[in-house]
């Protein structure tokens, strides 16, 4: 079980969380600044199976440029305010311990950070409350983070970090079934490295830690299929699949009902004595 606020979620069957990015540069999604709009987005996302739903005001891709504080919280809190009251799992998605803080007070359940709660005060923020947190890796800083990524070997080097940042987390309060972690696929790394990531995930997973894995839609799968960001479903679906086999437990989508289905279909077939009657048909 993983604890997020009221939220006790089985993460022993692999769960989608639905992207809602509030931007107007996110690489996929951005455009979408109008408050209605995201929010009847996120509750479409939470009809097609997601079982978080995870709200962003800043994009993180590479080159993305920087979003004041204020711009960012005007941006997502009302969004974090109308899913919460519908009762919603929501995740935020943001680097700024100001805009973590207010989240929380408007009832997100999870904090998402791709620095892993490095900046300044952000471990204190979420020490103070009961949220889940999930701790990504990322080699460098979005602006540049894709000029050049250079590993030893990847899997150790992003490995150790999620274990020192778990630990991190644990030694501030926060218990061990609240944490998450994510080794950052795109995040400073090459298509190799990420490619290496997903082939040997179970390796961060024998952390202990749920793992969550963010493939969708990204560069990695447009490098593989020579697709346009259009076009890269059916390769972002099989990326889950194969994170998913290599034991990941979370996965991040912005195609939240192709990802279900996909998922239902491989929990299925692993798990058959449970679906007998399935078998039949
Ligand atoms: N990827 C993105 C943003 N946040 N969070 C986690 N935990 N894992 C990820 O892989 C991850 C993330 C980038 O994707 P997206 O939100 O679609 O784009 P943008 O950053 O341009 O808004």
């Amino acid at each position: 079980m993983l604890k997020a606020g009221k939220h006790a979620i089985d993460v022993s069957v692999p769960r989608v969380m639905g992207i809602v990015n509030v931007t107007s540069d996110s690489f996929f999604d951005g455009g979408r600044l109008d408050t209605a709009a995201a929010i009847a987005h996120a509750r479409r996302l939470v009809e097609d199976g997601a079982t978080i739903v995870d709200v962003g005001g800043e994009s993180t891709r590479p080159g993305a440029a920087p979003v004041a504080e204020d711009v960012e919280l005007a941006r997502v809190i009302p969004i974090v305010e109308a899913l919460a009251r519908d009762g919603a799992c929501v995740s935020i998605d943001t680097m700024k311990p100001g805009v973590m803080r207010e989240a929380l007070a408007a009832g997100a359940s999870m904090i998402n950070d791709v620095r892993a709660l490095q900046a300044p005060g952000a471990l204190a923020v979420a020490a103070n409350g009961d949220a889940a947190v999930c701790l990504v890796h990322m080699q460098g800083e979005p602006r540049t983070m894709q000029n050049a990524p250079a590993y030893r070997d990847v899997v150790t080097e992003v490995r150790a970090f999620l274990a020192r940042r778990a630990q991190a987390c644990i030694d501030a309060g926060i218990a061990a079934d609240r944490i998450v972690l994510d080794p950052g696929f795109g995040f400073g790394k090459s298509v190799a490295h990420n490619l290496d990531l997903l082939r040997r995930l179970h390796e961060i997973a024998a952390l202990g830690f749920p793992v969550l894995a963010g493939l969708s839609r990204k560069s990695t799968i447009g490098a593989v299929t020579g697709r346009d960001l259009g076009d890269r479903l059916a390769g972002s679906v099989a990326a889950a699949l194969v994170a998913v086999h290599h034991g990941a437990r979370l996965l991040r989508a912005h195609d939240v009902r192709a990802t279900v289905d996909a998922l239902a279909v491989w929990h299925a077939i692993e798990h058959e004595q449970q679906r007998g009657e399935a078998r039949e048909q």
